[in-house]
């Protein structure tokens, strides 16, 4: 009942009371980082992909870009120079530094892998979830669902995660295909258990195909696959 009220105003013979309600306590945030990788090719930093973490009521409750690493609102490739495609003009465009080393990137992200961070909070007794932070629960995790979008294109799932620690910090790498079919799930079944993949399978295919990253691609994967498709 107590969801998302917001604050609340009242007004009693001309004297004005507020209060807020707090929904979930906010914790830091958990990291996740590591290579993105599209048809088994690693993504670069300034690449045009984006990375989104969304419960499964799909709100978002964190993104990174990697044309944008160090989030804050102006695309790198204009923080570096003014004079780059489109930048003219650009708010906070040529104020970064490329120094050390000086190779085309920002000095202060993190090569080129990415950087996620994941809203989290806590809700004691009496304290209804926010809705907008995946709530830590050591005995109940709940599911963080990962999207990935190439080239401006849709969002495609990438896997489903656990979050269930404070500033839990995951290094893990995070693999589409852009054409990802049944076919492709076929050969790279492994059964339950874990066992390796056969030649036909190459090993970017199998790891895009162990949606629930516990070594194997068994119906518990191919039923990810059912569940999260979206028509292109
Ligand atoms: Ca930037
Ligand atoms: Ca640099
Ligand atoms: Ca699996």
């Amino acid at each position: 009942m107590l969801r998302r009220i917001g604050a609340m105003t009242v007004g009693v013979g001309g004297m004005i009371s507020s209060w807020a309600w707090a929904a979930g306590i906010p914790e830091p945030d958990a990291v996740l980082y590591g290579p993105a990788l599209v048809n088994g090719v690693a993504v670069q930093q300034q690449g045009s992909v984006l990375l989104v973490a969304r419960l499964p009521s799909g709100q978002e409750i964190g993104r990174f870009d990697f044309a944008d690493c160090n989030g804050d609102g102006v695309r790198d490739t204009c923080e570096l120079s003014c004079t780059a495609s489109g930048c003219l003009g650009v708010a906070g465009c040529g104020t970064a530094r490329d120094t050390s080393p000086a190779d085309g990137l920002l000095d202060d992200c993190p090569g080129h892998l990415y950087a996620l961070k994941v809203r989290t909070e806590s809700t004691p007794d009496g304290i209804e979830p926010s809705g907008t932070a995946v709530v830590l629960n050591p005995s109940s995790p709940e599911i963080v669902r990962i999207f990935m979008a190439v080239a401006g294109g849709p969002e495609k799932f990438v896997r489903n995660l656990l979050i269930d620690q404070r500033a839990k910090i995951r290094n893990i790498a995070l693999s589409i295909l852009d054409r990802f079919a049944y076919g492709d799930f076929q050969r790279c079944q492994s059964g339950p258990g874990g066992a390796s993949p056969g030649a036909a399978c190459p090993p970017e295919f199998f790891t895009a195909a162990d949606y629930d990253e516990d070594g194997d691609a068994d119906l518990h994967d191919y039923a990810f696959i059912q569940n999260n498709f979206v028509p292109q």
